[in-house]
């Protein structure tokens, strides 16, 4: 048996997992101060457990001594997304990151696994500053959805407590189970995409709105009273009958005519100055 000080080999694993763990949160938490929207649901790290790192060297005939090459998740990393587009915002985002180097990416969401498994693995060299010196380490980060991760997380138990002999039936009810959360995210995928149309039309509606309020005001500028109060009646109508079903094209052609008459009385203006 293999007599390594486990404690000592570790110990760099150890300061990846916390670094790349505070390092993903920190960005969560700016990216949530930028866009109002973090597309990190939640970020979670460990170090593989010794008997697994066994039973993985032994699975992939890894040597004793070659465990830092051969075993790419010794250090893993978890980043959960609530959306399936999320996914590829954080991968894009961890590929142009200078604290580490992107070694390869596995996809496991366009072609998930026999199990039904799907996540983005990506799989990275780390530098960790060590009492001895620059050490780099492989690290695997995996990102995917909540729907993903729930998925896996239960899968994993089952697989764990049955091991090989996972009966088949259950193969199969895992196998679909894992359809369904695939479902679950487009269908939640498809619900955001409205819900953000939905606000940008009730941005867009209510810019040409305030804007046609602000040039019917100016219109008082150019002593144009009479069309003011004209344009102020035509604007009323229009928000009155308006409703929940708003007919921003009749507001439109408003927001045109006090654009065009506006224009047309600056143009009057400067030629009374030429004169
Ligand atoms: P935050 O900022 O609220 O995310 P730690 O050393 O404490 O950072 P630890 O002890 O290794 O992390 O815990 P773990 O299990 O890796 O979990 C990391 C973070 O993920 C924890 O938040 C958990 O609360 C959070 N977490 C785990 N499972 C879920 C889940 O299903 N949903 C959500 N929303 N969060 C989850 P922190 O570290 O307290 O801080
Ligand atoms: P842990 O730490 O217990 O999660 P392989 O395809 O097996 O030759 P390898 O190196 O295992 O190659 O890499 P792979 O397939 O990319 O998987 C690495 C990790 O992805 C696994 O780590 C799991 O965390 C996760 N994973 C892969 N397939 C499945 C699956 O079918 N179900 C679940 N729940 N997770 C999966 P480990 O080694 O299993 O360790």
């Amino acid at each position: 048996m293999d007599g390594r000080d486990w404690g000592l080999f570790l110990l760099p694993y150890e300061q990846t997992v916390e670094e790349l763990k505070v390092k993903f949160k920190t960005m969560r938490a700016e990216l949530k101060k930028r866009e109002e929207y973090a597309p990190i649901e939640f970020v979670t790290g460990r170090v593989k457990r010794i008997s697994s790192i066994l039973e993985k060297a032994k699975r992939l005939n890894v040597p004793m001594d070659q465990l830092e090459t051969g075993i790419e998740d010794i250090a893993g990393i978890r980043i959960m997304c609530q959306f399936v587009e999320d996914i590829r915002r954080v991968a894009e985002y961890i590929r142009k990151r200078k604290d580490l180097k992107l070694l390869f990416e596995k996809d496991y969401i366009t072609n998930y696994k026999e199990s039904g498994y799907r996540s983005f693995h990506m799989i990275v060299e780390y530098p960790v500053q060590t009492a001895l010196g620059q050490k780099h380490v492989l690290a695997e980060i995996q990102i995917r959805t909540l729907a993903m991760n729930f998925w896996a997380t239960i899968e994993h138990s089952l697989s764990y407590k049955y091991r090989e002999s996972l009966p088949e039936e259950m193969r199969k009810r895992l196998q679909k189970a894992a359809e369904a959360a695939a479902v679950l995210d487009n269908e939640m995928s498809s619900i955001r995409e409205e819900i953000l149309e939905a606000q940008k039309k009730f941005e867009d509606d209510s810019n040409i709105t305030s804007q046609a309020l602000t040039l019917i005001h100016q219109l008082y500028f150019y002593h144009l009273v009479n069309e003011a109060m004209e344009f102020q009646e035509r604007f009323n109508r229009i928000w009155v009958s308006q409703g929940a079903d708003r007919n921003t094209e009749e507001m439109k052609e408003l927001l045109e005519d006090v654009k065009q008459m506006i224009a047309s009385y600056r143009k009057e203006d400067s030629n009374d100055d030429q004169v």
